[in-house]
């Protein structure tokens, strides 16, 4: 315990130690339960070719897309046009930031979840009771210019390599969104107009081999806060999905981007599209890297079910609120499995 109180950041601390510190160990109800988990196949997460989605198998695609959003809320797509070079230009960057010294590091530290670039550890350490076996860097990257400059510069190639991949990851994006709009009946621009001047956040989750991985999480169940969350892992696996009341691993598959609905998509969609509580856990071997891109409406949009989706059997859902509202409580009520959304839900009438 003594070495815990020394470091700010695990991935130099993990190094030096053969059991979990006391302020990691989840209480014994809320263990990850690893044996019970079960492995995703095709039929459990699908997998969603998208050659072809502004050709001849664009109606298809679409339909195979706004299933998958409405059973399953996360979906794994292939052939979605990201160069594998520029892939694996962001997981060696990543890689290497997480390799370099303490100090330098250190450099973009910060507690402060409002900040836009920093290096920070578990989910928010003023908050929370237990730690999360996890390092992150976290950034905002959309509009590019106005924070491309807070970025780190060590590894130097940072800024050329991430700046490529959220340019190319948020033209698909801007496919897929204009593909769920449509999937849901709506003008194929509906829901990008509906997010002012559009956000982008992206995060570097760094993972180190845990000794006692059945005591701990690298991430608890949680939804995401943003519209559509793209992810990316390594070949580690770590990812689970709660599908029917059971956690279900989602292994990496090469050159694909795994795809969830995040908590403003099921606002806009009326609890059409569902935001789904997925978690991470980790192991005892390998590190593990993983760097979700969370496209999200910019703060000052306004929020709330889409007009065209409420009816007398689908009455509405949610209150409309700013993005910024809706931020602020998710990262200061911390992890939960509780979706943050039902703060907004109108009163039953
Ligand atoms: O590491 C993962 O696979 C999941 C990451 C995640 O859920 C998050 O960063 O919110």
């Amino acid at each position: 315990m003594a070495a815990a109180a020394t470091k700010l950041l695990l991935t130099d601390l993990a190094s030096s130690i053969d059991r979990v510190p006391d302020n990691y160990i989840r209480p014994e109800a809320d263990r990850p339960n690893l044996i019970e988990v079960e492995v995703s196949d095709i039929s459990s997460i699908p997998l969603i070719d998208l050659q072809g989605l502004s050709g001849p198998n664009r109606d298809d695609i679409i339909k195979q897309i706004g299933q998958a959003c409405q059973q399953d809320g996360f979906f794994q797509i292939k052939n979605h046009g990201i160069p594998e070079e520029v892939v694996q230009a962001i997981l060696n960057v990543a890689r290497e930031f997480f390799r370099l010294p303490e100090s330098e590091r250190l450099k973009n530290y910060s507690e402060d979840p409002l900040k836009t670039t920093r290096l920070s550890t578990s989910f928010n350490i003023k908050t929370e009771k237990v730690s999360n076996w996890r390092d992150f860097l976290r950034f905002h990257c959309y509009p590019l210019e106005e924070y491309v400059h807070e970025w780190p510069t060590n590894p130097p190639s940072f800024r050329k390599e991430v700046g490529e991949y959220c340019t190319r990851v948020r033209e698909l994006v801007l496919k897929l969104l204009e593909a769920i709009s449509e999937s849901l009946g709506l003008e194929r621009d509906y829901i990008s107009k509906n997010l002012g001047k559009h956000g982008q956040h992206m995060a570097m989750n760094y993972y180190p081999p845990c000794p006692q991985p059945e005591l701990t999480y690298g991430l608890p169940g949680h939804t995401d806060q943003g519209l559509i969350t793209i992810l990316l892992q390594d070949d580690v696996p770590g990812l689970q999905v709660l599908r029917d009341g059971k956690w279900v691993a989602v292994n990496p598959i090469p050159n694909t981007f795994i795809v969830n609905i995040g908590d403003q998509m099921q606002a806009i969609s009326n609890d059409k599209y569902k935001s789904i509580i997925h978690r991470a856990v980790v192991n005892c071997d390998r590190e593990r890297i993983s760097i979700p891109t969370f496209y999200c409406p910019s703060p000052e949009a306004l929020i709330g079910p889409a007009m065209g989706l409420i009816d007398h059997e689908h009455p509405v859902v949610y209150r409309s609120f700013t993005y910024e509202e809706y931020y602020q409580k998710f990262w200061n009520r911390g992890l939960r499995t509780e979706c943050c959304l039902d703060i907004f839900k109108m009163p039953l009438a």
